[in-house]
């Protein structure tokens, strides 16, 4: 049975098994979640990206896929990347967003990790609207048969702690 908790708060602060990055395909960092954890992390976690990069992600990760490295100085053992989509009014890419929630726990569950926080993917540079982000993520985690004990959402602020709280019902 996993326990999902919401917490308000920066995810670098976090203390968990496993971080899960919102990252994108480069893998080479940018803002947000991924900026900070980068910073928060330090160069190990670059590092490891570049050797995945020049190993089997040459082409970069795709949307929807996860992949481990090392939390390097975060209190953590690993940080999973994962690339959410990007908010389409036009296109529905749910399914896309969902998997990145289910992919995440698959490499979790691979790694022996206990406690994985999520951020809220998707929701920042990505512009997905906050309550359906809210609604994917609970739901898929709720869906996903994973050994993963407790799956902790780091909510940045208000908007998004407050949207999880309505899906967690
Ligand atoms: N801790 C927890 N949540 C945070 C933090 C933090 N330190 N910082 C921001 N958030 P985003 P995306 C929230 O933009 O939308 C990057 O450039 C933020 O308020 O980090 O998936 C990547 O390289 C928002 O609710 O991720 C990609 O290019 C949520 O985390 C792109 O942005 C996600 O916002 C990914 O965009």
């Amino acid at each position: 049975m996993t326990t999902i908790r919401l917490v308000q708060g920066d995810i670098t602060q976090q203390s968990a098994d496993a971080i899960v990055n919102a990252a994108n395909s480069s893998l080479y960092g940018g803002g947000g979640v991924d900026g900070a954890i980068h910073r928060g992390g330090g160069p190990a976690i670059l590092e490891a990206c570049r050797a995945l990069r020049a190993s089997h992600y040459g082409k970069g990760l795709p949307t929807g896929q996860a992949v481990a490295t090392t939390a390097g100085d975060l209190d953590a053992t690993w940080v999973i990347h994962t690339v959410g989509p990007v908010w389409s009014s036009t296109e529905d890419r749910s399914e896309q967003l969902a998997s990145c929630y289910r992919e995440s726990l698959r490499v979790a569950d691979e790694l022996g990790a206990r406690t994985v926080a999520f951020p809220a993917i998707s929701t920042g540079v990505f512009r997905w609207p906050m309550d359906d982000a809210a609604r994917i993520a609970v739901e898929t985690v709720r869906n996903t048969p994973t050994a993963v004990e407790e799956v902790r959402f780091v909510l940045f602020d208000d908007r998004a702690y407050e949207a999880f709280v309505r899906q967690l019902g």
